[in-house]
């Protein structure tokens, strides 16, 4: 019988969770712990670090893991570099479950930058009115770009105001709508996006209503990651445990 260790914090993350569950698969999915309140999942959950590679090794063999599915963010590059050795050390398999990067499409008035840093050095100039669609956890670096209004949006209150002197914070939790974002860009009349390539639905409205808006958008590529095994649906983790257990099996006997 499986016993799949599954690193959530993303939409398809939950996707796979509930499929994981209707098929009755023993899954534990696995929280940072990064937000207060994070989605109840229908799989036992997990949450924190598990101290590094050597942790998570740890904890894959005294769990006893069959798979290890790493279904977090794309911008989460130390757990997904950390599941590949720990994957690797321990004999477990390993798939991620990711998301292809956005692409523009016509309409899009993208500019493209490698890193959160390259990101704040394209925003000297004069004072604009900023939506940084990208969280808490990298917020401050943008106090080097104080002369924008900013919009923010964090899952959670933070404990102190962010360092930016001109700024309005929004406290939700995505996914979003193109509506919803369509309308908050309006109200707060926006003339550029930053944002970072996550992919997948949950983080798209923001695309969508810049496009419909004219808005320009400033797009952070992913890191780069090791190789790993990858799939874009839920289900083609299920075809893959399948596929893994059966051939297992036949290695079993
Ligand atoms: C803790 C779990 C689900 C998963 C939903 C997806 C979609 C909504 C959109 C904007 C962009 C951002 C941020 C975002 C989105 C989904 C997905 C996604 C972006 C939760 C969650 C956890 C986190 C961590 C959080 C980060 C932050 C990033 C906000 C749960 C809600 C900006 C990424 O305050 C903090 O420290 C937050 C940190 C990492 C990035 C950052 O730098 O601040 N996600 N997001 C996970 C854990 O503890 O392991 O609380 O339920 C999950 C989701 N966030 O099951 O429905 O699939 O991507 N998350 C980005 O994409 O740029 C918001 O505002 O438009
Ligand atoms: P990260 O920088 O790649 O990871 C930093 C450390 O956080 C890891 O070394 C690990 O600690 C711990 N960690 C990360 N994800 C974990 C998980 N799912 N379960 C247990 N521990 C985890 O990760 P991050 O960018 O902070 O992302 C944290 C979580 O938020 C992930 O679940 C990710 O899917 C989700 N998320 C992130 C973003 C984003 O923009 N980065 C967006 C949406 C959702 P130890 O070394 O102690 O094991």
């Amino acid at each position: 019988m499986p016993n799949i260790l599954l690193l959530g914090g993303t939409t398809e993350a939950s996707a796979l969770a509930r499929l994981l569950a209707n098929a009755g698969v023993p899954a534990t999915l696995s929280y940072a712990g990064r937000t207060d309140n994070p989605r109840p999942q229908p799989v036992p959950v997990r949450i924190g670090g598990f101290g590094g590679v050597t942790g998570l090794a740890t904890y894959l063999r005294d769990r006893a893991i069959t798979h290890l599915i790493d279904a977090t963010h794309p911008f989460a590059a130390t757990m997904s570099a950390h599941a590949i050795a720990a994957a690797r050390e321990v004999g477990v398999p390993l798939v991620a479950l990711s998301r292809p990067a956005w692409q523009p499409i016509a309409g899009d008035r993208w500019s493209r930058v490698p890193d959160i840093d390259s990101a704040v050095s394209a925003l000297a100039g004069p004072a604009r009115r900023v939506m940084l669609a990208l969280g808490r956890m990298h917020v401050d670096a943008f106090a080097a770009q104080p002369q924008h209004h900013y919009l923010l949006r964090f899952v959670d209150a933070p404990d102190q105001p962010p360092a930016l002197p001109r700024h309005t914070l929004i406290v939700d939790h995505g996914p979003f709508t193109s509506e919803g974002d369509r309308a908050l860009m309006q109200a707060h009349a926006i003339d550029l996006v930053v944002c970072k390539n996550a992919g997948g639905i949950g983080a798209e409205a923001k695309l969508i209503a810049a496009r419909e808006l004219g808005v320009p958008v400033l797009m952070i590529d992913r890191p780069a990651l090791p190789d790993r095994m990858e799939v874009y649906r839920p289900e083609d983790v299920l075809a893959w445990l399948d596929h893994d257990t059966a051939s297992g099996t036949k290695r079993g006997v």
